[in-house]
């Protein structure tokens, strides 16, 4: 009867059960508390007896809420409630301190160190669930709300169509490399390439078949290079792009090679083309070793360089590398 009018009370209980951690060194206080969260259906209670187990139990328990003591033998509750904020898997987790100091300063204090909530040992049954109920659900929430944003930031940097990594990631990668070959006092280099004869292409099978061909052109780029720290991207249209940090004259010629190569085997056929009665790819490439004195805007020189390789090797007949 008092379990159904706690619930009833709260309101409907989570359809996931949430976990909360307590982190107290006495065991009293860990049988308190497990008698009255036993009353709800939707609350997995954790116990952790030892401070100094207690960031990693948070960690590996991955908990909604984080129900912390302040006395403990061990460790200060206070710098737990520091280091649950200081540390990557355990920033989010609200914690509700739950001690037996009733003083205004130290509950302050407790706020101060990054505490969601305070409750004095011991609570009542329904305000403590209540208030875990509370903190839970604005957690799971948050990680809501942050997975989306993590899935809006991939789509702005993905390309529709393709799938590979789209202009704004690569105009931001480019930077980073370039940055980064300044510092290191390494080369950078770039390709670009551009399907020959596209608008034949598009104008002959149709917009649709030349979507397909752009998407088919993108994976043969993409499986071409192999390095970790290369990136491809859609540059536009039918153009695309490669980053390859630290990479010789001869190293970026060699991917060149064989991204013309792979695109060539894709075997699309292109009977409009005056090249090959297949799609081709003509490509641009540039590499660079940064001066430590060069300027960030000096980046786009390489895009020049490299656009200028693929205007030559269109004009030179196309399906072909120049830079
Ligand atoms: P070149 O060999 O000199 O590169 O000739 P081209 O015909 O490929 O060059 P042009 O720049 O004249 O034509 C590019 C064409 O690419 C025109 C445009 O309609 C097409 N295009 C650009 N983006 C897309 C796209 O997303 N899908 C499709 N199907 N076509 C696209
Ligand atoms: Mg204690
Ligand atoms: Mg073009
Ligand atoms: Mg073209």
């Amino acid at each position: 009867m008092a379990d159904q009018k706690i619930n009833a009370g709260i309101g409907v209980p989570a359809k996931a059960p949430f976990r909360v951690l307590l982190v107290d060194d006495q065991a009293i206080i860990f049988e308190a508390v497990r008698r009255m969260l036993s009353a709800a259906n939707d609350i997995e209670l954790h116990y952790c007896g030892e401070g100094a187990k207690a960031l990693q139990m948070a960690s590996e328990v991955k908990p909604d809420v984080i129900l912390q003591d302040l006395i403990m033998p061990d460790v200060d509750g206070l710098m737990l409630v520091k280091f649950y904020r200081a540390n990557a898997a355990t920033t989010e987790i609200p914690v509700v301190v739950l001690s037996s100091k009733e003083e205004a300063k130290t509950k302050a204090e407790a706020f101060h160190c990054g505490a969601n909530d305070y409750l004095v040992k011991l609570p009542d049954q329904i305000e403590m669930l209540a208030r875990l109920r509370y903190h839970a659900k604005t957690h799971k929430t948050l990680l809501e709300r942050n997975a989306a944003v993590e899935e809006l930031k991939r789509i702005s940097l993905t390309d529709g169509l393709t799938k590979i990594n789209n202009r704004r990631h690569f105009d931001m990668t480019l930077l980073g490399e370039f940055k980064r070959a300044r510092r290191e006092k390494s080369s950078l280099a770039v390709v670009m390439l551009d399907v020959d004869h596209f608008k034949q292409f598009n104008d002959n099978y149709g917009h649709q078949a030349g979507d397909e061909c752009l998407v088919q052109v993108a994976e043969a780029l993409q499986s071409s290079i192999s390095r970790p720290a290369d990136m491809v991207a859609r540059y536009g249209g039918e153009e695309f792009v490669a980053i390859l940090p630290d990479t010789s004259r001869e190293g970026m010629l060699h991917v060149a090679e064989k991204i013309r190569q792979a695109v060539f085997n894709l075997q699309i056929p292109h009977e409009y083309s005056s090249v090959e009665s297949v799609v081709t790819v003509s490509l641009g490439v540039a590499q660079m070793m940064p001066a430590p004195e060069a300027e960030d805007s000096q980046v786009e020189l390489l895009i020049k360089l490299a656009d200028q390789g693929l205007y030559e090797a269109k004009e030179s007949g196309r399906n072909r590398i120049a830079g």
